[in-house]
């Protein structure tokens, strides 16, 4: 058995947030347990199509997502989001949904030349360009957890080794 959690991934885009958590949620899932991601493809598309990226639809889509994370929680999941989720003040308020010890914060830290580099769906180009407005890092804040439960930074490790350290977490804190 396992405890449910939600494994809350927050960084730029491109600095692996979605990568860290599909691959964090194989190795959940070759070990026999209930987890599920939730990302931009099956919420931003779906729940939160509605939402753009100014600041207050930002805040929405955490709001919401929170929400979503919650009821995944109580029907007994680890479930991982991997949003940018670029405002401290709302990912609080979605700790604040959980309780203590439910809610893991982490920071996928990755310095943003690296970020644009990789670079995968062409979007800084574009905003450096001007052409996509408010983008996280460019023409809208990022704001860096202050306690996050784990930090990695994926331009030092590797994916596996990232993964191995959550883990490594989970089993500390009697989660798995
Ligand atoms: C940041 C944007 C923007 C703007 C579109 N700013 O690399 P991606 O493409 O796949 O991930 C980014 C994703 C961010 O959506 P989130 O729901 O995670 O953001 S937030 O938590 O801030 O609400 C990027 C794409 O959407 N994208 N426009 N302006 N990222």
């Amino acid at each position: 058995g396992h405890k449910s959690c939600v494994i809350w991934f927050t960084g730029l885009s491109g600095s692996g947030k979605s990568t860290l958590a599909n691959a964090l949620d194989l190795l959940l899932f070759q070990q026999g347990l209930h987890s599920y991601v939730l990302d931009g493809d099956n919420i931003r598309h779906g729940l939160n199509r509605d939402l753009s990226f100014g600041k207050e639809d930002r805040q929405e889509n955490i709001r919401r997502i929170g929400e979503v994370a919650k009821l995944f929680v109580d029907s007994g999941q680890i479930v991982s989001t991997a949003f940018i989720s670029p405002f401290r003040e709302d990912r609080n308020l979605v700790r604040d949904m959980f309780k203590e010890g439910e809610f893991i914060e982490v920071y996928v830290k990755c310095p943003i030349n690296i970020c644009e580099d990789r670079d995968p769906k062409g979007l800084y180009q574009r905003a450096r360009r001007g052409e996509i407005p408010e983008f996280t890092g460019i023409s809208s804040p990022y704001e860096a957890p202050v306690e996050p439960e784990i930090s990695l930074d994926t331009s030092l490790m590797e994916i596996e080794d990232c993964v191995r350290t959550i883990l490594s977490y989970l089993k500390e804190r009697k989660i798995l």
